[in-house]
């Protein structure tokens, strides 16, 4: 699936704007035919999640729908139309009209339908859109079946509790504790659920014979590239041609197409390699022939770099490369996950403000549009699958197939972005069980199946006895000491975590980011001595952690949790956000911002 364009041949129009829509109270709206028209409907901005957008939808799980009219223009005829929704969920299901087009799971990678048979140029149509934010144990990300706080998993529970009490006594504290960590809406992961339309919607008009996709992958050998596109088509074309651009020069290669798919390889001498400090950008141009006549083009950019993993270091085109930077969401005051340019270019503005050259996309997949603006500024992108909150319960051979997709359709999506340079297949599941082992080193396989160019890691938080370990390229460990663990105890938190850092390194041999650490600040409280939650002790927990990272030669990085505030259920241990941001949720930035950006400036 290629990103929509607009060029000479293909057109897209942003179905972006206000829309209407109705919460389905009593779920009936499928009965009612709501395809025909909402009942007191109330208008809502697409792209955004409803979340915010009015008082009573804040933490509403469940469905709800949207609806717009819009014209096919006339122009389009004898086109193929596709009707492209960049990220709408977790679960959406379309009807154009009267007609049910089909449904997709998973709210944060694109799905598109060919509406040609359907929609007609020159006419009007409706559209709607059934979301649904509610998760499930089969779900990714999973979730309680009511998203209320009622009956989770308790006859398990009591089954246990009497086996083991007479033998452990303090087991029957166990329903207690349990209690004490659940949270509303309950899901198994510290971000809000949200539900909406998150990101633009495009209806696109293609040429019949087309260009279906291309993926590009590139080999560096000393100074020459060859880079290689893997095209596919549809249609009769004979021919497809490469140009690839960067400056004033260009280069032309082009192959015959067999069976729907082509190769082309394009040879580049002393190429201008993809960095961080210098994120240069080829251009290329894929035009399809038939006769000799173009009959479809798409542009695209890409950037020639390579990544490996050693024992001790990762390597970007041969050299060591040492990631600085915080984990993110997609989140926003009043936008909730919606996309907006602004916010990612103020994003970006002050990531190189503060001299990170990092990020992980936790915990699913971003817009489409960072990566594009990743390429564009340098910044290094672990790119994590939605994959977060899984226990040991869900290691089956369905789950499995379930996120095997996901994985390919990341990497269908993403693998052409040179600013990834690692996959993350999941965060923090229940990795003390073998069962976790062979899940996850599947998962691994296939993702090395599919793209075998860039490393695999998991951000894992079983530390030590973390099964995945042996099936990981880099090890990420996500560590709390100093928080969660020995809290107002910063040099306890040191010592600990450089025990444990040596520990992995020397039973796994494996380079080891520290995915997240961190520790909440309210903006404006302060306290000397430090204490927790004032905006003095987070900044003296990152720079103690920091110290004790960059001490170890084995190390490749910090990724501190979080570059923002951000919206999370409600629970006691969270103040309407959670305040791990180096900036607010508004982005003004905090203490720690500020000493981040001292030491970040400077290098490692
Ligand atoms: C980590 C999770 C992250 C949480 C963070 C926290 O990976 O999603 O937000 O803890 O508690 O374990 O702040």
């Amino acid at each position: 699936m290629l990103y929509p364009q607009a060029n000479s041949h293909r057109d897209v129009l942003s179905l972006s704007g206000i829309w209407q829509f109705s919460l389905d109270l009593e779920g009936d709206g499928e009965r009612h035919r709501w395809w025909q028209g909402l009942p007191s409907s109330r208008p809502i901005g697409v792209p955004g999640s409803w979340n915010e957008q009015y008082q009573d939808t804040m933490f509403f799980m469940g469905t709800g729908w949207y609806q717009t009219d819009f014209y096919v223009p006339a122009q389009w005829r004898a086109r193929t139309l596709t009707l492209r929704f960049e990220g709408a969920g977790h679960s959406a299901t379309v009807w154009l009209d009267s007609e049910l087009l089909g449904g997709h799971e998973g709210g944060s990678l694109p799905f598109e339908f060919d509406i040609s048979r359907h929609a007609k140029p020159g006419r009007k149509h409706r559209l709607t859109v059934k979301i649904d934010n509610r998760l499930g144990p089969k779900t990714i990300p999973p979730g309680g079946t009511d998203q209320s706080n009622e009956g989770a998993g308790s006859s398990f529970l009591a089954e246990a509790i009497s086996n083991f009490s007479s033998i452990l006594p303090e087991i029957q504290m166990l329903p207690f504790l349990l209690e004490t960590r659940k949270q509303y809406p309950q899901v198994p992961f510290d971000f809000l659920p949200y539900g909406g339309i998150h990101r633009p919607v495009k209806l696109c008009s293609i040429p019949k014979d087309r260009i279906q996709n291309v993926r590009i992958r590139n080999d560096v050998k000393r100074t020459r590239a060859a880079v290689v596109f893997d095209i596919s088509t549809v249609g009769s074309a004979t021919f497809v041609e490469v140009t690839v651009t960067r400056g004033n020069k260009s280069v032309k290669a082009e192959a015959r197409i067999g069976d729907g798919h082509a190769q082309v390889e394009i040879g580049i001498p002393k190429p201008a390699l993809w960095h961080p400090d210098s994120p240069h950008l080829y251009h290329a141009t894929v035009t399809l022939l038939k006769n000799t006549k173009p009959i479809d083009e798409y542009h695209t950019e890409f950037g020639i770099r390579t990544v490996e993993v050693t024992e001790n270091q990762m390597l970007l085109n041969g050299k060591p490369i040492y990631l600085q930077g915080a984990c993110k969401h997609e989140d926003f005051p009043i936008l909730g996950r919606g996309l907006s340019e602004a916010v990612l270019v103020k994003d970006f503005s002050l990531m190189k403000w503060l001299g990170a050259n990092s990020f992980r996309t936790s915990h699913y997949p971003y817009a489409e549009e960072y990566l594009m603006l990743a390429d564009r500024m340098g910044f290094l992108v672990i790119d994590e699958m939605p994959t977060v909150g899984l226990d040991y319960k869900m290691y089956t051979d369905e789950i499995l197939h379930k996120c095997q997709n996901l994985l390919t359709e990341l990497i269908e999506r993403d693998g052409n972005h040179p600013s990834v340079i690692m996959w993350s297949i999941a965060n923090e599941p229940d990795t003390f069980t073998e069962s976790a082992r062979d899940f996850f080193g599947k998962l691994r396989a296939h993702a090395k199946a599919l793209d075998p160019s860039r490393p695999v890691t998991l951000a894992a938080m079983h530390v030590p006895t973390d099964y995945t370990f042996e099936v990981v390229d880099v090890i990420s460990i996500n560590r709390y000491y100093g928080w969660y663990f020995d809290p107002g105890q910063l040099d306890v938190a040191a010592r600990k975590l450089s025990e444990e850092l040596d520990a992995i390194h020397a039973q796994h041999k494996k380079p080891i980011l520290v995915s997240e650490f961190g520790a909440d600040s309210m903006a404006g409280l302060h306290s000397d001595p430090p204490e927790i939650f004032t905006e003095e002790y987070q900044a003296a927990l990152l720079k103690s952690y920091i110290d004790v990272i960059r001490s170890k030669d084995f190390t490749v990085g910090e990724h501190i949790w979080n570059f923002a505030d951000f919206k999370t259920p409600q629970t006691y241990t969270r103040t309407v956000l959670n305040r791990k941001g180096l900036f607010t949720r508004d982005r003004q930035p905090k203490l720690a911002a500020h000493v981040m950006r001292q030491l970040w400036q400077s290098g490692r």
